[in-house]
């Protein structure tokens, strides 16, 4: 199954390299990338449309320039979400309509993320200067892609009463291994929640009274003590430091995330009080095409 999955993201990014290998990046000392609309819930990963384009390509001391032309705030971090910052570049959050430049000085390929959105991904080629642009991926390349690809996770996204989208993130930890689960209360601030998951009636993390000053934050769960699902409950605790204001008590319940497979099956929002208005899922194991 994970082959048949491999295989696809292979036509998929031979497809969206196609795009990019264009005379457009003729000029090889700067480059600009998007970040559309639309990404801060999950779903642009699927076509590689995070960061648009996905891959640039500059010479070694270019410039690129990243430009938020979404309505929310982004990172572009180096690294990757499965291993975390590289520390070679970090733009640390950036507004909407705000730009983001870096200068590359040393030849390579420099993968990078979202902090806030881990879904997104973009990667950044630094070549020596006047060198002919790559028309095939490299050996390394295709492997640095598997990485990618296997890195596994799901996301989910339900909202809350009153508007608020709430997306968690899991990674997709084997029997044995801690399941880390990203929650984001877009465009929130000061957000108070506790958060319980279980897995089999046997509860692997209960953290009560977590707050996330920027609406984002990771939990991590015991050692999981097999692959069966889990189950996510997330009881909004409300907005503020003192004062705490929002739809105090709503639960938002992310069922059966089965770890193995980086699957959530289904979401339901509202055991109680919350009404059900947008689900999705998705799995990065296998892009749909
Ligand atoms: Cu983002």
């Amino acid at each position: 199954m994970k082959t048949i999955a491999i295989g696809s993201f292979f036509v998929l990014f031979a497809i969206a390299t196609g795009m990019v290998a264009s005379p457009a990046f003729a000029d090889h000392a700067t480059a600009s990338v998007s970040v559309p609309q639309g990404t801060s819930v999950p779903g642009c990963e699927e076509t590689m449309e995070c960061y648009i384009p996905f891959e640039v390509t500059i010479d070694a001391g270019g410039e690129v320039t990243w430009s938020n032309d979404d309505s929310a705030a982004h990172t572009v971090t180096g690294g990757s979400a499965a291993e975390g910052p590289s520390g070679v570049f970090d733009s640390s959050l950036f507004m909407a309509g705000t730009t983001y430049t870096f200068k590359f000085e040393e030849v390579g390929t420099y993968p990078y993320f979202c902090m806030v959105h881990p879904w997104m991904e973009g990667i950044v080629t630094v070549q020596e200067a006047g060198a002919e642009e790559e028309e095939e991926m490299t050996e390394e390349d295709m492997h640095m892609d598997d990485k990618v690809t296997m890195e596994g996770a799901a996301s989910a996204t339900g909202m809350m009463s009153d508007g608020t989208k709430v997306s968690v993130w899991a990674s997709e930890p084997m029997a044995g291994e801690m399941m880390e689960i990203t929650i984001e209360f877009e465009a929130s601030e000061h957000v108070n929640h506790d958060i319980m998951v279980t897995q089999n009636g046997e509860t692997v993390l209960d953290d009560m009274g977590a707050h996330h000053h920027e609406g984002v934050g990771v939990h991590t769960t015991a050692p999981l003590g097999s692959s069966d699902p889990v189950d996510i409950k997330i009881t909004f605790q409300g907005y503020g430091v003192d004062e705490k204001t929002g739809p105090i008590g709503e639960e938002v319940q992310f069922s059966n995330v089965v770890p193995e497979f980086g699957t959530i099956a289904m979401v339901i929002l509202g055991v109680a009080i919350i009404s059900i208005v947008a689900f999705t899922s998705k799995s990065r194991v296998i892009p749909r095409l």
